[in-house]
């Protein structure tokens, strides 16, 4: 039987750490939670989605498709809801809106904007795979008091905290405000997330890579290349990596977290920019990882410090343990200058406030 007395709640452990900053208001204690809150709404219905599925097969055609669309909207009203409310955010921007999403004006407003996506992978929920939701907080830098698209626009490495939450063979939710990564797993019978994984720290020794590679025929010089060198082929000696893939960003780099290994998203000649997005995903796995020892990239350099200029700005991503994501921006450097060229006009587009603002 566990020991009562050492049952360590998210809202618990958040509020004892915040006690070492003797500034702290427990605002952050409070976003956490809300967050953890909606979690737990999420967890339920993705969990129950299959049973919609087995059921509604019975009553009528396409139920599941419609349900799994419902859920993405679900999850996102759900965050939406759990935070609109409660004074500590200036405004949020999802994945499934276009613009940012205000804070009703009824509502005060906070020092803080939340960026989430709130339920990445749902293409997975209809065979049963994990998925996740993964969010991003940034302390509110712009002068009114409703946040705006500057407030939004920040490097990852202003990141006040991030984490992510995956519906899994059990539903967890790993974050960390900037010192360590920590993560807590939900126990169904009491409701609460309890403190599982303290201190998260990527293995040294890397297990996994993890990529699509129904892409390779898409892929640049570099990029195969790099997963030959992965693989142990293209240099004697190299114990080779096994390969794992799910399609949930979440779930790959949980498993990478906890295994050691790389997982990659590369731009390629069919989508030169990458598939995922860097604020809703790619800023929050990066913060993460680096605090756990890894590294995250785009291919040319540190995700944490590449400006954003488009809320929905998408980007090549590699994140894993350092040597390997050094090995690809290293291949890419050798072997994939032209698409180096074309992806930088991209990449560092100006962020012009006034232009972003007017359109
Ligand atoms: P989504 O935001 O539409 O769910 O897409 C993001 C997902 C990630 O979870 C995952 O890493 C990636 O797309 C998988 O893409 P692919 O199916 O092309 O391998
Ligand atoms: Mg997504």
């Amino acid at each position: 039987m566990s020991d009562q007395s050492t049952l360590m709640t998210i809202e618990r452990y958040v509020r004892e750490c915040q006690e070492d900053f003797p500034d702290a208001s427990g605002t952050f204690t409070h976003m956490l939670y809300d967050i953890a809150l909606a979690a737990k709404l999420i967890a339920r219905e993705t969990t129950r989605a299959g049973i919609a599925n087995i059921l509604g097969e019975a009553q009528a055609e396409n139920v599941y498709g419609e349900r799994q669309q419902k859920l993405d909207l679900y999850a996102d009203e759900c965050i939406f809801k759990m935070n609109d409310h409660t004074g500590r955010l200036a405004a949020m921007a999802s994945e499934e809106h276009e613009e940012i999403i205000a804070i009703p004006p009824h509502f005060d407003t906070g020092k803080y904007v939340l960026l989430y996506d709130p339920l990445d992978g749902s293409s997975n929920i209809d065979v049963n795979v994990s998925v996740g939701t993964i969010f991003a907080i940034h302390r509110k830098i712009s002068s009114g008091e409703r946040g705006t698209l500057e407030d939004m626009l920040q490097p990852g490495r202003h990141l006040a905290a991030a984490g992510y939450v995956i519906y899994g063979s059990s539903t967890m939710m790993v974050y960390s405000s900037g010192r360590g990564v920590h993560g807590f797993t939900l126990d169904p019978s009491v409701g609460e997330f309890l403190l599982s994984h303290e201190i998260i720290q990527m293995p040294r020794r890397a297990t996994y890579y993890s990529c699509n590679h129904g892409n390779e025929l898409h892929w640049m010089e570099g990029i195969r290349r790099y997963v030959r060198w992965l693989q142990g082929i293209d240099e004697a000696g190299r114990p080779a990596l096994s390969h794992r893939y799910i399609g949930s960003l979440v779930a790959d780099f949980h498993r990478n977290l906890l295994r050691g290994g790389v997982f990659l998203y590369p731009g390629d000649r069919k989508t030169p920019n990458g598939k995922l997005r860097l604020l809703y995903e790619c800023q929050a796995m990066a913060f993460l990882a680096e605090q756990a020892g890894g590294y995250a990239s785009d291919g040319i350099g540190d995700i944490l410090d590449l400006q954003p200029h488009d809320l929905h700005q998408r980007n090549p991503f590699f994140v894993g343990n350092p040597e390997l994501v050094q090995k690809a921006e290293a291949m890419i450097r050798a072997y994939d200058g032209e698409w180096i060229a074309e992806y930088r006009n991209y990449r560092d587009r100006h962020y012009r406030p006034e232009v972003v603002v007017a359109s």
